[in-house]
Formats: structure tokens, sequence, C-alpha cells
């Protein structure tokens, strides 16, 4: 069963797949704001929960919801790290089978690990200075050392920050990359197949992405932009086509479009977008019918509207509406 959560100003959605790319009516669980969520299963029931990431009114503050397994999440805990949280994302950064939690700070220019109990509670919160301004976090071993490692996208520096792991939920010191103006969003992937994971950032202000690649041992080459629409706004990699290369999908916040960025032997393929609905402020892509290669494309955060919008992987290798 897969279950895509929605927000609009005032409650929190959830949306269960019917196994075949339809989804049952929205089913309102919370009656409160929620933030940029991250999805994951934080005490180890086998069900997926839920954080909320916000700064700013009406919702500021980080909230774990524990969820049921049917679609709906109850809140368990706020959490207080000090700061103004943009984003999160769940991961079990010192490989001991328990679902940690990672916050990053936009204020505070920095990223709290929140090592996890595997009961949904916290052990122990140490903190890392990143650029100014952490706006999304990725998850990934970079380095290919069998850690995870951090990567921030920094909207106020246009940079993105790469905190390499040691294996206990702390990193090493963190290096910087320059990015497009006012990064929004960042993803780790392979986009040029060459084994060495890529940075891709969606770059707020220049309606565009910018690609690093990776060169080994944490490094990153100088950002490639590539055009997409007006404002994107979060960014998502994943092999669409099959061809071993990582792709590239953003939600464009201005635009009210998704673009898609099919990576070529030598770099990518112009942007095709496709419209959603309006300001689209996050996107998720996720197999919900259960064949191969079929992909969803929809958006998701605090700032959508109730009508999540879908597309469905087609074999021509564009994407047919599941508004
Ligand atoms: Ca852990
Ligand atoms: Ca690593
Ligand atoms: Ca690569
Ligand atoms: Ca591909």
């Amino acid at each position: 069963m897969d279950v895509v959560v929605s927000a609009e100003s005032d409650h929190g959605y959830s949306f269960i797949s019917n196994g075949d790319g339809t989804f049952q009516p929205a089913m309102e669980f919370r009656s409160r704001p929620l933030g940029r969520l991250a999805v994951a299963d934080l005490d180890g029931d086998g069900k997926a929960d839920l954080v909320s990431a916000a700064y700013g009114a009406p919702m500021s503050g980080l909230d774990v919801l524990i969820g049921n397994g049917a679609g709906r999440f109850l809140d368990s805990l706020t959490l207080d790290t000090g700061g103004t949280p943009s984003a999160s994302k769940m991961a079990d950064v010192n490989a001991d089978g328990k679902t940690d939690l990672i916050v990053a700070s936009y204020g505070g220019g920095s990223v709290d690990v929140l090592l996890g109990n595997g009961r949904g509670g916290y052990l122990s919160d140490s903190q890392s200075s990143v650029g100014k301004g952490p706006s999304d976090i990725a998850v990934g071993d970079v380095d290919g050392d069998g850690k995870l490692d951090l990567v921030t996208s920094n909207f106020d520096s246009s940079t993105v920050s790469v905190l390499l792991g040691k294996g206990d939920g702390t990193y090493q010191t963190a290096r910087s990359f320059a990015t497009g103006n006012s990064p929004s969003g960042v993803a780790v992937a392979d986009v040029n197949a060459d084994g060495k994971p890529d940075l891709v950032t969606s770059n707020f202000d220049a309606d565009s992405v910018s690609v690093l690649l990776g060169t080994g041992g944490g490094s990153f080459g100088a950002a490639a932009s590539y055009a997409v629409e007006k404002s994107p706004s979060a960014v998502t990699a994943a092999d669409l086509n099959g061809d071993g290369r990582a792709d590239i999908a953003v939600s464009n916040f201005d635009s009210d479009s998704v673009s898609v960025l099919l990576a070529t032997s030598t770099g990518f393929a112009t942007a095709v977008s496709y419209p959603t609905g309006k300001a689209p402020a996050g996107l998720t892509l996720a197999d919900v019918n259960g064949n191969y290669g079929s992909t969803y494309i929809g958006w998701r955060d605090a700032t959508c509207r109730r009508s999540n919008h879908g597309y469905r992987n087609r074999s021509d290798r564009s994407y047919r509406s599941e508004a």
C-alpha cells in the first residue's frame, strides 16, 4: 500500500493507493498545519511515520507523527532542536538498525542529527555547521566508504554543504561547493553512471537545476546548469527510463508545473514540463502500481492544495496525467 500525504494551509490529508495508480478519496488526519515532510518507519513497527519540519508562522516546529498503517498519523512529540527547522530526513546514520532523524535549521545554518532509540524517541543530538540558510537535506554515501553522508542546499549562500559521516552520527567539518542562485532542494544520485554519486540542486531564483558530478572522496566538480521553468521549489533524482543514469524531476512553484530532465551520455536533454496544481512546493517519485517502470510524480508540501496531481510513466518516456 502506498500512502501519499498532502497538506494545505491548516490540514493534513492522506491518499491511499488502490494499487493500480489510482487513489482513494482524501482522508483528513490532522486539523493543524504540516510543514515539509519526511517519511520513514521511526518506531520499527513496519508502518510509515512522518516528521514535519516548518519554520515561520503559523506552524513553526518539528513534529513527529506516528502512522497506524492505514493512512492516519498521530502527533507523538514535538522536538526542539533550538533552531528554525526547514527540512528533515530520516535514515539510519549510525547503522544500529534504528531510524535516526536529520534536521536542517534555516536560521542557525546548521544540521542536527538525532539518534533514534527505535521506539520513536531520541537518544542524542549532535549539531554540525553548514552554509547559510539550509533549505533541504539529502542523505547518501557520497564518498563510498559505506557510511552515510549528508548534503544540504544552502539557499542564502548558493552552495551545497557536504558532511562526510564518521559512521557514529557525527560528521567531519562541512565542505561547500557553489551552485546556481538560491538552491531550494538537493538530491544525491549517479546521473552519469560512473558509480560515483553526484549532486543535483533546484535553483529557485535561477530557474535552473545545477548538477555537480562526483569526483570521488566526497569531492565534486563545478556546477553545470540546465534550465527548467519558474522558481523550482524541490528536486528529486532517480532513473526514470531504465538506462542506468539518474534523471531529474523538479517542481516549479511559479509556473505550476513539474519538469523532467533525462540524463544523456553528455549531460541532460532539454527539460520537458507537465502542468500541476497551483504552486507546487514539493514532489516525490514512487512506483504506485507495482509495475516495472511506472512512476508517480506528485507534489506535496505545506503550501500545496488538497488535490494531489500525479503522472504515470509511459513507455515512450512521457507522462500521463493522473490528476
Ligand atoms: Ca540509528
Ligand atoms: Ca560516506
Ligand atoms: Ca556520477
Ligand atoms: Ca535515466
